[in-house]
């Protein structure tokens, strides 16, 4: 990986240009505002582009500069401070110290795994969610089920991106593929390209054109080669995988966070070996969200869809009109993710949530007004 390592603080700044660094990564009046106690601290803000043992890489608005985060990496590991979090920096001393974060918008959490109870952050304050998934090798819809959950969950918006088109030359065969993904992903854009041949990139850039675009998936779907298409540039490092199963080694090792040419920014994730779910109950009501449109119909509010008579997500698979393995699927993630919630601490969650959601709900609507006025 090739980042630049200037010392920002050295080289003298107009205001203008200061602001202009901040706003291109995502800077707004609204941050600005949570920023004010800081500012009058002597802080300045910045993003944290990567995390790595005890530092952090932030960009301020006089360029790169690393810190470190002993005071933002508290016991909570979803407190940690992580790629994509606005910061207040201390810049005057040495080392320079990262001394608060600011409130999360939205946040990609995952469980670390199934037995524990532990959530990690993969990625702060993200507007759109790419799940990166590779035709190179067969497509697992559970598996894409499970990163629409967590995305969801996210307060992100997702989207489905099959990579390596190019090698599905037969436009039949392709249309198929995306057919079954669709159907798996209601609501959700699903975008076919290729970093090879350039196709859907166009598209692909048009979305993370605006806010942050977070890019996840397995090891191997292309994330890292993808960037790089977007970037214009070979940023991140890309290795040959064994693409028959996708569990090459894994290349991408850090969360990192980077400015694209045509505005927008991108942050490119290591591949997920487990993608368990953390308290994604309403995530998975998205991915299956026609399910749940069929469950309002049940003769009994409390119907489980097991046996019920008038269960109307029973009828849907009796028409045909829903598969056996959605249905199985909903009920897997349904179970895993109570397992989880019932061994995190309520309160810890509840805390957590109030943290993002309504930021998120405040955003969206903010977001709303502001395209009702255009
Ligand atoms: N044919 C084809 N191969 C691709 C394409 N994009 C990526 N690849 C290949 O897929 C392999 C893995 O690509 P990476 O970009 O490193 O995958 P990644 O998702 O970043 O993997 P991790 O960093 O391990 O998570 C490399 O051999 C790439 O050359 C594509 O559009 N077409
Ligand atoms: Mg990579
Ligand atoms: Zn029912």
């Amino acid at each position: 990986m090739s980042f630049p390592s200037s010392d920002a603080f050295s080289t003298p700044f107009t205001t203008a240009t200061a602001s202009a660094v901040l706003d291109a990564h995502g800077w707004d009046e609204r941050w600005e505002a949570e920023f004010a106690p800081y500012a009058d601290q002597g802080l300045v803000p910045g993003r944290v582009l990567r995390v790595d043992r005890g530092q952090c890489d932030l960009i301020t608005a006089t360029g790169t500069v690393r810190a470190d985060t002993a005071f933002v990496t508290p016991h909570d590991p979803l407190r940690v401070i992580c790629t994509g979090d606005w910061a207040a920096v201390e810049t005057s001393g040495n080392p320079r110290y990262v001394k608060a974060c600011l409130p999360r918008r939205t946040a990609i959490v995952r469980s670390t795994s199934s037995q524990r109870s532990e959530g990690q952050i993969l990625a702060a304050n993200v507007d759109h969610a790419v799940i990166a998934v590779s035709l190179a090798v067969e497509v697992d819809l559970g598996r894409i089920e499970r990163f629409l959950a967590l995305a969801w969950e996210s307060g992100a918006l997702p989207l489905v991106v099959l990579t390596k088109a190019d090698l599905v030359p037969d436009p039949v065969v392709l249309a198929h593929l995306v057919q079954d993904v669709e159907a798996t992903a209601p609501g959700v854009t699903v975008l076919t390209v290729s970093s090879h041949n350039g196709e859907g990139l166009d598209v692909l850039r048009a979305v993370t054109a605006g806010g942050t675009t977070v890019l996840l998936g397995v090891s191997g779907a292309g994330k890292s080669t993808l960037a790089n298409a977007l970037l214009g540039e070979d940023v991140m490092d890309v290795h040959a995988t064994r693409d028959v199963d996708g569990k090459g080694r894994h290349t991408t090792t850090t969360r990192n966070l980077l400015l694209l040419p045509g505005g927008g920014v991108l942050i490119d994730t290591p591949g997920l070996r487990g993608v368990g779910l953390w308290d994604a109950a309403t995530g998975v009501g998205q991915v299956f969200s026609e399910i749940e449109d069929h469950a309002g119909h049940c003769r009994f509010q409390d119907c489980a869809h097991e046996a019920e008579p008038g269960c109307a997500v029973l009828a849907a698979v009796e028409s045909g009109e829903l598969s056996e393995r959605r249905l199985d699927s909903y009920r897997k993630l349904l179970r895993e993710n109570q397992r989880i919630v019932a061994k995190t601490d309520a309160r810890l969650r509840a805390e957590i949530r109030r943290d993002w959601k309504m930021k998120s709900a405040e955003g969206r609507a903010n977001h709303a007004a502001k395209r009702g006025r255009a």
